[in-house]
Order: structure tokens, then C-alpha cells, then sequence
């Protein structure tokens, strides 16, 4: 069984994670998962934290000469902030604790946190809901990209919409062309001018006189899964459901659709069905993908599309009515510092959790305790899968 643990605060000594389940002889390329570590902290928008870490991640078991062994993968990121924080965040008891913080950020996790755990201090609740524990998870996708890949399946991202200014792509889009172009650009939008407006949005927020904060809704696509991951026998093996639940986890989600999503409820059947079609050079294709790759709770071999909606982050620089915890006053929120817009960040979050997702339920569906035996079972199903006339994605001759 495949399964993961984080650990670690913001402010903290450091982030980590334990993995179980990967197959042994996985070969892992460190260079790819400070790459991806290194993406998420980037992006237009993004607060004076990202100027003082650079995330790498450290290699703490489960590797030998750069492969698995079967046994659990703990990994490591250091916060380097944590040499300002020894104090405040000390392990071990001080002295003279610093004052608890009293004054709830609205849309943050601290009131209903701090009736929760008992606490009149926030920091507690601040640090590890914080959305810094993201670079754990983003360490934990790109190794589960490895294993995708093995299984011909990528994962890429694009932001859609920020400060409601919403980028414009053809409905048959050649997602690898959108996926480069996103990766230049700073707010990940592969739509020139939807990505000025979008700076310009951000920057208004960024003014002293403007100071505010903004969502936004990025595009997880997974191109290349075999047909049948996930299943329609129960709700607990719906891989939508399960992507879903993995994307909404995500700091400051409030919605996920996948395909069409929301957009199925508003116009007729006859338009909302991707029609099927047969041709030798292609094998089976559809006209449209609004069911964004799933039908039944099963990838049925077109990409796999996931949208999610990011709130404008709760920590507001001009910030909201909120109540002293202890002496129940009326108070402005908690600041420190804080992103203007990380929408950018939290697609790149997307795909790790997308591809977290993936290699669960192909482990599940695969299994092998060795990279070897898994790979083995995938070219074993495909072949049958083939042989019934289904062609991978990559391997048709029209579509990509
Ligand atoms: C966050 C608050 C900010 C963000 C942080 C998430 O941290 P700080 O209070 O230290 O400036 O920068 O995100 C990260 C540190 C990160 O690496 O993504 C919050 O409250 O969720």
C-alpha cells in the first residue's frame, strides 16, 4: 500500500515526509525534485519569504546509489527561516516565551483552530496549517512523477484565471505547446495577453494605497493514463472523488472540477458527452473531453483534467475586523507578511497532488514490489487493453 506522512511547521526547523509503498529499483533524479521544489516557489505575486528559502530536498532513507530499496523514503526540506525563529518556535521550553498572538485571521485556519486545540496563541495553528508544509507535498509529487513516468504519464499545469481576468485557449489544445509557454511565464498563463492583465491586476495589489490579496483558478492536466484507474464500484475508489479530495486539501482550494465540471449543468446531454470514434491509425478517440478524462470514476485514456478555484489568501495587509481571543475586544487581524497572489505556486501544488493521486491508484491497480514487476504488470494490461483496439495517447497518430 502506498502512503505518506508530513511533518514540520513554517517556521520550524524543517519539513519532511515519510513514503511507503514505492516500488524498490524506482531511480530517482534529484536534480528533478529541487526543479519541481523550485517552481513552487516561484511566480509573480509571491512575499519576501521565498528571498530567504531555497528549497532542496535531503535524502534521509530509503535510497541506495539513487534508487529505492523498498523501504520508506523520508525526505527533508529545511526552512532556512527557522534561524530567525529559534526563539519563538524554540523546541524546548524558554524563559521568556514571546506573546501569544490573540487576533484570528478571518478565512484562516485560526479561530476554529484555536478553540480546537485550546490555545489563545494562533502560532501554533498558523504554522502548521500554513500553506509552507506545501513544499513537502511538492517533494512527495515529484517523486511520484518517477513512477508516472515509468507508466507513460506526465503531469503539467496552467493558470486559467487571476483577479478574474481568465486566459482564452482552443478547446482542442495541444496541452505539451500550452504547458511550455506557461512555464515562462510568471503567472504560469500560456495566453500573452491574458497574462499582462493578470501582472497588472497583481501589481494594483501590490500598492501601498491598494494593498490586497488575489485567487484565482489553475488547470492540472495528466496526458497519458492507461484506461481504468480508479473504479465506478464504490465511492472510495472513484479516482475523481479521490482527485478531488487531493486537490481541495490544498491551502485556500474552495472548489475542484474536473472537465466541464460546474459547466455540464447548464446545457443539454447531446453536448456534453464526448462522442466515440474509431479509426486504425488512432484507435478509439472522442470529439470533445468535457468529462476531462473520467467517466464512471475511471481514466478513460483522454487527459485528465482538473480545475481548481484558490481563495485570495486569508493573511490581508490591510487587514479585517476580527476579535481578541482572550479579552474578546474588537481587533484588526493578524499580519506579518504575506503572498499578494500564489495561484501561480498552488497549480505546481496541483500536479503534486494530481500526481500523488495517480500513483496510488496505479500502485493500487499494478502493484509489484519491484519497479521492475510494476512495469512488467503495466505493459501486461496494455497489452490487452491494445489488443481490443485502444491506443495510448502518444502513440495515435492524429491527437495528442
Ligand atoms: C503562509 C504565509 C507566508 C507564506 C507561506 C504561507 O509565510 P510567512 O508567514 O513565513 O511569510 O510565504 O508560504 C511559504 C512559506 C511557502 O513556502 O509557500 C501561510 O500562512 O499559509
Amino acid at each position: 500500500m502506498f502512503r505518506f506522512l508530513t511533518g514540520g511547521e513554517s517556521h520550524g526547523p524543517s519539513l519532511s515526509a515519510i513514503i511507503e509503498g514505492l516500488p524498490a529499483n524506482l531511480k530517482l533524479d534529484f536534480e528533478e525534485i529541487n526543479f519541481h521544489l523550485k517552481r513552487r516557489q516561484g511566480g509573480f505575486g509571491r512575499g519576501a519569504r521565498q528571498q530567504i528559502e531555497t528549497d532542496t530536498v535531503e535524502i534521509l532513507s530509503g535510497i541506495r546509489f539513487g534508487k529505492t530499496m523498498g523501504g520508506p523514503v523520508t525526505l527533508l526540506v529545511r526552512n532556512r527561516d527557522w534561524d530567525n525563529w529559534r526563539e519563538k518556535m524554540s523546541i524546548t521550553p524558554v524563559e521568556n516565551p514571546t506573546p501569544p498572538i490573540t487576533q484570528p485571521r478571518p478565512g484562516h485556519a485560526d479561530f476554529a483552530g484555536m478553540l480546537k486545540y485550546h490555545t489563545d496563541d494562533l502560532r501554533p495553528i498558523l504554522d502548521r496549517s500554513s500553506a509552507r508544509n506545501t513544499a513537502a507535498l511538492v517533494a512527495v509529487g515529484a517523486i511520484c512523477r518517477h513512477l508516472l513516468k515509468t507508466a507513460g504519464i506526465e503531469v503539467m499545469s496552467h493558470v486559467v484565471m487571476i483577479g478574474n481576468v481568465w486566459a482564452k485557449f482552443d478547446s482542442h489544445v495541444d496541452y505539451h505547446a500550452l504547458s511550455e509557454l506557461a512555464e515562462k511565464s510568471s503567472v504560469r498563463c500560456a495566453d500573452p495577453e491574458a497574462e499582462a492583465k493578470m501582472i497588472a491586476e497583481i501589481e494594483i495589489c501590490m500598492n501601498e494605497g491598494t494593498r490586497d490579496t488575489l485567487g484565482g483558478v489553475f488547470e492540472v492536466v495528466a496526458i497519458g493514463c492507461p484506461p481504468g484507474l480508479g473504479s465506478f464500484t464504490h465511492w472510495d475508489r472513484k479516482l475523481d472523488s479521490r482527485l478531488a479530495g487531493a486537490v481541495m486539501s490544498i491551502q485556500a482550494i474552495k472548489g475542484v472540477e474536473i472537465g466541464l465540471g460546474f459547466g455540464v449543468a447548464e446545457i443539454p446531454g447531446s453536448k456534453v458527452h464526448d462522442e466515440l470514434f474509431f479509426g486504425a491509425g488512432e484507435g478509439f478517440t472522442r470529439g470533445t473531453n468535457n468529462a476531462g478524462g473520467i467517466e464512471g470514476g475511471m481514466t478513460n485514456g483522454e487527459p485528465v483534467v482538473v480545475r481548481a478555484a484558490m481563495k485570495p489568501l486569508s493573511t490581508l495587509p490591510t487587514p479585517l475586523a476580527s476579535v481578541d481571543m482572550k479579552t474578546k475586544q474588537p481587533v484588526r487581524a493578524h499580519f506579518e507578511r504575506s503572498d499578494v497572489c500564489a495561484v501561480p505556486a498552488a497549480a505546481t501544488i496541483g500536479e503534486a497532488m494530481v500526481a500523488i493521486t495517480l500513483a496510488e491508484t496505479l500502485l493500487e491497480k499494478f502493484g509489484g514490489d519491484s519497479i521492475e514487476e510494476f512495469a512488467s504488470n503495466v505493459k501486461s494490461y496494455m497489452d490487452i487493453v491494445k489488443e481490443r483496439g485502444f491506443k495510448p495517447i502518444f502513440e495515435r497518430e492524429q491527437r495528442v
